[in-house]
């Protein structure tokens, strides 16, 4: 018997880390003034896609496999892209469609279109907003944009708050977190005031292994060494994100820049050390100033969706199960050389040691000591050729429930 009770994911965090891929675009004023972290003194002049197009971003997304899409609505420099009435720090200040344009709902619309999840980053830092230093009358000012956002446009999937810039300030979370919760009860939110995922811990696209479920794995914030405060009703099931560009250090688009797309080799080493160790993958793609992602992330991003469907869309044989030992058997001898297992993590997170043997002439070889299972787990290892496999649970915090065992022969 267990003394306390193992953590469970919500429904929503169960869907959630069903969609494991998620792509990030960071689009906004820093597009076009070639920057990073824009102050927020850049005029609202400068902001002129060409020809912005947000239908090929979501479409990008599906085809490269991702399920949901997240968009900075308004990143620290303050400008938004939708028409808030809170400031005129935004695209109907602009130049686009003279003003009357709303990036927000034509991204809303395309995912809805695309049939992929949507979500929104909202940055608590803003460098433009005068009112930014007085913590009260910028709350309110939070919390409208945040209402705006939460009630105009549609289904969302996460919403994301970024802890940058905002180190020693404190914001009013239970107010912040109530709206989405009333709003979107089943949105994720992300790190902070009462998240329901967190981040990794880097953003190279890398989770550690294990990399546990729990609230207790990571509290650590990405600026400072000094530990994030939720608030009590954090859930203990607090599943990993990794975000990462997928231009080298680079979230927004810059010109010129090209050398710095991750090849694919690279690509499919963070998808093995994400979503392989158990996390969400959320890869930014940036759009670039005419308002579209560029041929050679497009390239990129869908070859790489390919890749992951070539290597694991045809196990050599599936099966489930529970208890200790799970078999799969094959009629005919077969080589293999990797394994993806995935826990029903819908009871919890059973499972704290395993191995994985192949049988040789009767002889059962390991090939695989591991600990965490999770959401998924993928192994690779030396392709041999075998008629069985054996997945051995050596520890667990119950009896392990295993919703899916595959077997891959990857060339
Ligand atoms: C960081 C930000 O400072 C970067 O600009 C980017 O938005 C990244 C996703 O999060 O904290």
């Amino acid at each position: 018997m267990q003394e306390f009770p193992i953590a469970k994911p919500s429904m929503a965090q169960f869907k959630w880390q069903d969609m494991e891929m998620g792509m990030f675009c960071h689009f906004g004023m820093n597009t076009f003034c070639s920057q990073e972290w824009g102050e927020g003194t850049d005029s609202p002049q400068n902001f002129n896609p060409s020809s912005l197009d947000a239908r090929q971003w979501a479409g990008i997304a599906r085809q490269a496999g991702f399920k949901y899409l997240i968009l900075t609505a308004k990143h620290h420099d303050g400008f938004c892209l939708w028409p808030t009435k809170t400031t005129e720090y935004s695209v109907k200040s602009s130049p686009w469609k003279e003003g009357q344009g709303d990036v927000v709902k034509e991204c809303a619309q395309a995912c809805r279109e695309e049939g992929i999840g949507f979500g929104l980053y909202l940055s608590p830092w803003d460098r433009h907003e005068s009112c930014y230093p007085d913590k009260e009358t910028y709350d309110d000012f939070y919390a409208e944009q945040l209402t705006e956002l939460l009630t105009g446009y549609g289904p969302l999937v996460e919403i994301w708050f970024d802890g940058a810039g905002s180190e020693g300030r404190e914001y009013d979370w239970p107010r912040i977190i109530g709206l989405v919760k009333k709003h979107h009860p089943d949105a994720m939110i992300f790190n902070m005031g009462a998240p329901t995922i967190r981040w990794v811990g880097n953003e190279e696209g890398l989770a550690p292994y294990p990399c546990w479920n729990r609230a207790s794995e990571a509290r650590i914030s990405m600026f400072t060494e000094t530990m994030i405060t939720w608030l009590p009703e954090t859930p203990q099931w607090l599943p990993a994100e990794c975000d990462v560009p997928i231009r080298k250090h680079h979230w927004f688009w810059h010109p010129d820049d090209e050398g710095s797309l991750l090849t694919l080799d690279e690509l499919m080493h963070i998808y093995y050390h994400s979503v392989g160790r158990g996390a969400n993958l959320l890869l930014n793609l940036a759009p670039d100033n005419r308002g579209l992602i560029p041929e050679a992330d497009k390239k990129r991003v869908l070859g790489f969706g390919d890749e992951i469907r070539r290597r694991f869309s045809k196990p050599i044989a599936r099966t489930e199960g529970r208890g200790n030992e799970i078999l799969l058997t094959f009629s005919t001898p077969q080589t293999l050389n990797h394994s993806v297992i995935m826990e029903d993590i819908l009871h919890g997170e059973r499972i704290q040691e395993y191995t994985l043997e192949i049988n040789q002439n009767g002889r059962w070889i390991q090939l695989v000591h591991g600990s965490a299972i999770g959401h998924k787990k993928i192994d690779c290892f030396e392709r041999l050729e075998t008629s069985q496999v054996r997945l051995n649970i050596l520890k667990a915090e119950d009896v392990p429930l295993i919703r899916s065992f595959m077997c891959f022969d990857v060339i």
